[in-house]
């Protein structure tokens, strides 16, 4: 399963830098899901080759799809986000992915991130650890919020959200070395499973944001949870970090 999840999100990342080329000669459709959520044929092109695959090779499996929604299955579910990082792709920056996970008896148990642009591919199978590219991957050392480069996002401000990241970006941004803002949820816990990001904080995420990137967090070992330490909030509020550095994470957003 896991070479199948290896080649079909590769070939995904390779249709997604076919439509990035009609972006560039302007004949791309870009519609608007609202006000600022945007969402391509590229989108819904990716994430349709995903399902025809997952469909052909597993007839028994469900899937979430972030553009297609549910489709039933069994106690294996595939979780995809074809194009995490929409607003990236559309304004020709390299920080978006396709992000596949899945899950069984509701527990994650392969994710992959592919970062088509960034030519990187991330893998995590439960129990045997995560990798960039095939060479294993970790977590950062850094043990003080001073230290620490945070990557964050501001997708619930679209959303017009009462709890959004307004809040709690001012309590952290004076206390840490620096914020990362990628505009991929996926890459940003692909980053801190590979130790480029210390940590990371989100809100109101969805579930195909983050499914692939927890599971690679967690194999690389780090500590994924939502602002109450606990798995409670989870999909939604996020935060992410080395084992060190998560409890000083959690204590910064409750201040
Ligand atoms: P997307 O590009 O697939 O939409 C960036 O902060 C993260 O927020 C990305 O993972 C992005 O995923 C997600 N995002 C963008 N717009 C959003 C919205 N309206 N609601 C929730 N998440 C959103
Ligand atoms: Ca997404």
């Amino acid at each position: 399963m896991k070479e199948f999840l290896n080649r079909i999100i590769d070939q995904a990342a390779a249709l997604s830098l076919e439509y990035k080329r009609q972006l560039q000669s302007d004949t791309l459709t870009v519609n608007r899901k609202s006000q600022k959520d945007l969402v391509t044929e590229a989108d819904v092109a990716v994430e349709r080759f995903l399902v025809e695959q997952i469909q052909a090779a597993y007839p028994d499996h469900a899937i979430l799809g972030e553009e297609s929604g549910t489709h039933d299955g069994n106690d294996w579910r595939w979780i995809i986000d074809p194009i995490d990082g929409t607003t990236s792709f559309v304004h020709d920056q390299p920080f978006y992915s396709v992000s596949v996970a899945v899950e069984h008896q509701g527990k994650m148990v392969l994710g992959a991130v592919h970062a088509p642009v960034l030519g990187e591919l991330f893998m995590a199978e439960r129990g045997k650890g995560a990798t960039l590219n095939g060479q294993p991957i970790g977590v950062s050392q850094c043990a003080a919020l001073s230290d620490a480069v945070l990557g964050t996002g501001f997708a619930c401000v679209r959303k017009d959200k009462p709890h959004n990241n307004m809040a709690y970006f001012p309590k952290l941004m004076p206390i840490i070395r620096d914020v990362r803002r990628y505009g991929s949820a996926a890459i940003d816990l692909a980053y801190v499973a590979c130790g480029r990001l210390d940590g990371f904080w989100e809100l109101n995420l969805n579930l195909f944001d983050m499914a692939a990137g927890m599971l690679l967090v967690q194999e690389a070992g780090g500590v994924v949870t939502d602002f109450d330490g606990t798995a409670e909030g989870l999909p939604g509020c996020i935060t992410a970090a080395n084992p060190t550095l998560h409890p000083l994470l959690l204590a910064a957003l409750k201040a």
